[in-house]
């Protein structure tokens, strides 16, 4: 069922980003897959190996991937590992969906990682206003001018086919494509 395998979702996201609570993370960020299991059945003793690869292959964010037995988070940490992540040299903008506050702020400060490791930048305007949409009802979408800050010398690097990544973006590579101000 879909709301069961969203609450097992968010479960593990919360593990393998924030806080892996007990389990031996490499520093790439996985941990072995029957360790993960083990530790997400303690909450929902139904769960199996098929579920957790039915969570993985049907997020259609791509948010895991499992590789040799092992699994991680692609995006979202705020705890330190080493991606290994690929540097995009592709796109010659990218988005950020948000809320018109948050909007206000980061085209003056520029966007910053907050409570995360980096920034996440989305691949279209459509995937940017989902992102908006769980914090607002009026998201608010900023576009990006990646091709001149990478001229600049900002590096941006690919987490999934939605999901880029930078360190922090200073405002006078943003501009406001969608929805209004606070
Ligand atoms: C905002 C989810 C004020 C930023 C999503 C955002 C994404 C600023 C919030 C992924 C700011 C941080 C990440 C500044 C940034 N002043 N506000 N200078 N700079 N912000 O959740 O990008 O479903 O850490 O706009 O869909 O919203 O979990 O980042 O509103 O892909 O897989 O500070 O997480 O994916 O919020 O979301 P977050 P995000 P999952």
């Amino acid at each position: 069922m879909k709301k069961d395998r969203v609450r097992v979702s968010k479960y593990m996201s919360y593990l393998l980003r924030h806080n892996p609570d007990g389990l031996v993370m490499d520093k790439h960020g996985y941990v072995n897959l029957d360790d993960l299991i083990r530790k997400v059945r303690e909450k929902f003793p139904w769960v199996n190996k098929d579920f957790i690869r039915e969570v993985v292959e049907r997020s259609e964010k791509q948010r895991f991937e499992i590789r040799d037995e092992k699994i991680r988070a692609l995006y979202g940490h705020s705890i330190s590992v080493d991606l290994g992540l690929e540097e995009d040299d592709s796109k010659k903008v990218l988005y950020h969906g948000t809320t018109p506050e948050a909007a206000s702020r980061i085209l003056k400060e520029g966007l910053k990682p907050m409570g995360r490791r980096w920034v996440h930048l989305s691949s279209t305007t459509e995937v940017a206003r989902e992102v908006g949409y769980r914090r607002t009802r009026t998201p608010v979408i900023l576009e990006i001018d990646v091709e001149r800050a990478r001229k600049d010398g900002l590096r941006f690097y690919k987490a999934t086919d939605k999901v880029y990544l930078c360190r922090e973006v200073p405002p006078e590579y943003i501009r406001r494509v969608e929805g209004k101000g606070d």
